[in-house]
């Protein structure tokens, strides 16, 4: 068992029975001319978590440990997006939409895939989700039911919207939740400050926080 120093108390897991799970590290929300852009936000906020997730994304890979990759995105017909997402925000050009990297946040398009620095490799599964959540309309349950994960390292952007919905609707299926404060990211930092406080509020309400460099020490010990 890894113990990891963390908020509001260690977290103890079992690295076989844990998967690392990167939420939503698209092109569209972390590069410039992306989605994240377009809706008036500085993307530079996002792109600090890029280097602290590739360090933990490096040691995990080596320690073997189960990886899984989320997009946020819709199919091409549009069939699973729902109108209230699709005219939410009264956007000129919105999912679907055809931007500078392709169809807005779109399976397929440029846009939608993973930024080159945190690449998918052969083995590591991609959930592709039409929400916030990671867990609805995938198979991400039954993905982690059948490697026996009980524990997940969190880790993604953004932190109060994809990461709070995932880390939630984990913590209610049962699985214990990691979140590394430096590899989750906002564009707006306070609420990058306040999120982080709510995960581990009232004795881990929902889950720890801790910097990544904890647990990284704490798999080298
Ligand atoms: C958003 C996400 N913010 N991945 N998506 O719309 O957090």
């Amino acid at each position: 068992m890894i113990t990891v120093k963390a908020d509001p108390y260690d977290f103890v897991f079992d690295p076989s029975t844990t998967a690392l799970i990167i939420i939503d590290m698209q092109r569209d929300f972390l590069e410039p001319d992306g989605f994240g852009e377009m809706l008036g936000n500085d993307v530079s906020q996002l792109r600090t978590a890029i280097a602290p997730i590739q360090a933990v994304l490096d040691t995990f890979r080596q320690h073997k440990v189960t990886i899984i990759h989320t997009r946020e995105g819709h199919r091409p017909d549009l069939s699973d997006l729902p109108v209230a997402k699709k005219v939410r925000g009264h956007l000129s050009c919105g999912i679907g939409d055809v931007g500078p990297m392709g169809r807005i946040l779109i399976r397929g398009e440029r846009g939608h895939d993973i930024i080159d620095e945190l690449c998918p490799q052969t083995g590591e599964p991609i959930i592709d989700k039409p929400g916030k959540g990671s867990f609805y309309a995938t198979d991400l349950q039954s993905i982690l039911s059948n490697r026996g994960i009980k524990s997940l390292i969190v880790t993604g952007v953004t932190t109060e919207v994809c990461v709070h919905t995932t880390v939630r609707e984990a913590n209610d299926r049962g699985f214990e939740c990691l979140v590394l404060a430096d590899c989750v990211a906002s564009y707006f930092p306070e609420f990058q400050t306040a999120a982080l406080k709510m995960i581990a509020a009232q004795g881990g309400i929902f889950g720890w926080v801790a910097p990544s460099a904890n647990l990284l020490k704490a798999l080298q010990s």
